[in-house]
């Protein structure tokens, strides 16, 4: 299964203007999607020495993989972007209320290209580890170019010098392969490729394809390429919720309102819990007649988006199990309403709360209508085999396939951090650690034991739309290390570390614990708790009060002297869980 197809329309590559030899920098950030691209400017705007490496071919991240047919951003296109420069805001196309993967991709290419940032993004280059020298107070980054495997050269093996190691590796970037007899050994004669590693030439149209998994990734690949082959198995294991997207095309009308509104439109966004752009509600489900409720229900649905309709109508949809329900019986109706065949229906309605990351489509339940589209239920009869034809359930039959699509999801959060061995004081091994201990991590983004690491949306940063939370993350971390270099300037001795202090770190990991448990997100196991890979330690891998909050937390800490980092930079104390400033 290719790890990183490339594309022909990759741009060529080029490297940093660096000579080769020179990898003493101040900083590497490693990762170029929405997060290693600004990080990457904010530390280039502010002088450092400072390059960027992705494995690969181009910048995109998540957006660059996951190019697969259907791939689409569930944030109104306008706000899936960033808000630090308000010219591009302005004059950036929003074509439709979302912006599709291709559209995605074409903008964090334009937003490289316009702040020049290529010449210092290495491409094909694979952190493998980095190990914290005591001595020089750097971090010593091994990484190996793998641009020439395929010319079948050697690949180079150098190292990077940083003091500032910035880890921009993605919430969502390493695939999970389900364990299924024969899938791993390769048995099966056909195609294999995941949703997450998508190979741009793959073609299904006209092929008999089955698809596993009906998270995001499935339940879009589902809706796009039903018209088109010649079969399509979907194996359901425990189907989920999922809202009309209703994309559309922004007429010129309201493209101008939403440039006249862009610095409101911000403050809400920076303000809220989710930052999604639409008016959180604070009305409580039981607390509205029923006909109410049913009234707005419908509206919501009519107006689309899953995340809208989870947190746009009511408060407590996530907290109150009582609501829960009474809207899980609504979404239930709805995918009657669509689904003819009632047999099909049952493997398509899920059971459970709707307590996951809530899905939009482009019209899925509808393709379940089409005669050659089939659910099939392996939560009744699990997958047990890969076979050379295709895949076997446990009843024995044999589904036969040219095409295998795995939309099995990743290992979040702290799993992309699974194939990196990153050594901090004491050798400890970062995932090691977090596999041991658990993913403790304070603000999502510094680790004790690891100083001059700084994670940009690693385990514990919020839950909420990606581009916001990333300029939180990265102008947080950007003024650390501002703070670092004057405080080194002023002590005039040993460079200044940037490092959580443990208690910090534990407070701020079970202040996010007992957040998340207040949660019916909590109840429902998901890859946001661990619970989609095996072996996973099943605890909350984000903050869920909210970016607003979130932001708040961020600002006290740097209003109370770095509170929770070590001395000198910081104070050392613990952030309180509930205080203020
Ligand atoms: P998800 O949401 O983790 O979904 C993965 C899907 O794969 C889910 O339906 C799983 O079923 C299914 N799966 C995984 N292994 C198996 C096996 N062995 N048999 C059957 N089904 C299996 O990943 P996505 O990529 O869709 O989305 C991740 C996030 O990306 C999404 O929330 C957005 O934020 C963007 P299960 O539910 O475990 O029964």
């Amino acid at each position: 299964m290719p790890q990183d197809p490339q594309d022909p329309q990759d741009p060529p590559q080029t490297h940093p203007q660096t000579p080769d030899h020179d990898h003493d920098l101040d900083a590497l950030v490693v990762g170029t999607g929405f997060a290693g691209i600004y990080a990457l400017h904010a530390l280039a705007q502010d002088g450092l020495r400072v390059q960027a490496i992705d494995r690969a071919r181009d910048v995109g991240g998540t957006w660059y993989r996951n190019r697969y047919p259907g791939a689409l951003s569930d944030t109104w296109s306008y706000l899936y972007r960033y808000s630090f420069d308000a010219e591009l805001l302005r004059d950036y196309p929003a074509a439709s209320r979302y912006s599709t993967q291709p559209e995605v991709l074409e903008y964090l290419r334009h937003v490289v290209a316009r702040y020049d940032l290529r010449r210092h993004m290495r491409f094909e280059t694979v952190m493998e580890g980095a190990a914290w020298d005591e001595t020089s107070k750097k971090w010593r980054v091994r990484c190996r170019d793998i641009s020439k495997t395929a010319e079948g050269k050697e690949e180079g093996q150098y190292t990077y010098t940083v003091r500032y190691l910035v880890t921009a590796l993605g919430l969502l970037h390493e695939p999970v392969i389900p364990d299924i007899p024969g899938l791993k050994e390769g048995v099966f004669q056909g195609e294999v490729v995941h949703t997450a590693a998508w190979d741009p030439q793959t073609s299904l149209a006209g092929k008999r394809v089955g698809v596993i998994g009906v998270g995001s990734s499935g339940v879009q690949v589902v809706t796009a390429i039903a018209r088109t082959v010649a079969s399509l198995h979907v194996f359901i294991r425990r189907p989920q919720y999922s809202v009309p997207a209703n994309d559309r095309p922004l007429t010129p009308t309201e493209r101008a309102a939403i440039n006249a509104a862009y610095p409101a439109l911000w403050a809400d966004v920076r303000a809220s819990h989710l930052g999604m752009g639409f008016a959180e509600s604070s009305r409580k489900f039981l607390a509205v007649s029923p006909a109410d409720r049913e009234r707005i229900l419908e509206t919501l649905w009519r107006e689309g988006n899953g995340l809208q309709l989870m947190f746009g109508g009511f408060s407590d949809l996530t907290t109150d199990a009582a609501a829960n329900a009474a809207v899980c019986r609504f979404l239930r109706r709805k995918i009657a309403a669509v689904v003819a065949d009632p047999r099909t229906a049952r493997v398509l309605t899920p059971q459970e709360p709707y307590a996951r990351r809530p899905l939009s489509d482009a019209g899925y339940y509808a393709q379940f209508n089409r005669a050659h589209v089939h659910a099939v239920d392996v939560r009744t009869h699990p997958i047990t085999a890969v076979e050379a034809q295709g895949l076997r359930t446990a009843d024995g039959t044999l589904y036969e396939l040219d095409t295998l699509v795995l939309a099995t999801g990743f290992d979040a959060l702290d799993g992309s951090y699974a194939r990196v061995h990153i050594q901090g004081r004491d050798a400890d091994d970062l995932h090691a650690r977090w596999r041991r201990t658990g993913s403790a991590c304070y603000l999502g983004c510094a680790v004790a034991g690891f100083p001059n690491l700084l994670l940009v949306s690693g385990p514990m940063a919020a839950f909420a739309n990606v581009p916001p939370l990333t300029e939180t993350n990265v102008e947080f971390l950007r003024d650390l290390i501002r703070a670092a270099e004057a405080t080194t300037r002023r002590t005039g001795g040993a460079p200044c570390e940037i490092e959580a202090t443990p208690a910090a770190e534990r407070a701020w990991t079970a202040h996010c614990e007992a957040t998340a448990r207040k949660t019916l997100f909590a109840q429902a196991p998901s890859w946001m708790f661990g619970a989609n890979v095996p072996g996973k330690r099943p605890a909350s891998r984000l903050y869920f009060g909210g970016l607003g909050p979130f932001r708040a937390k961020l600002a006290e800490v740097q209003a109370r002297g770095w509170v929770g980092f070590k001395e000198p930079l910081g104070t050392a104390g613990v952030l309180r869980a509930h205080s203020h400033l």
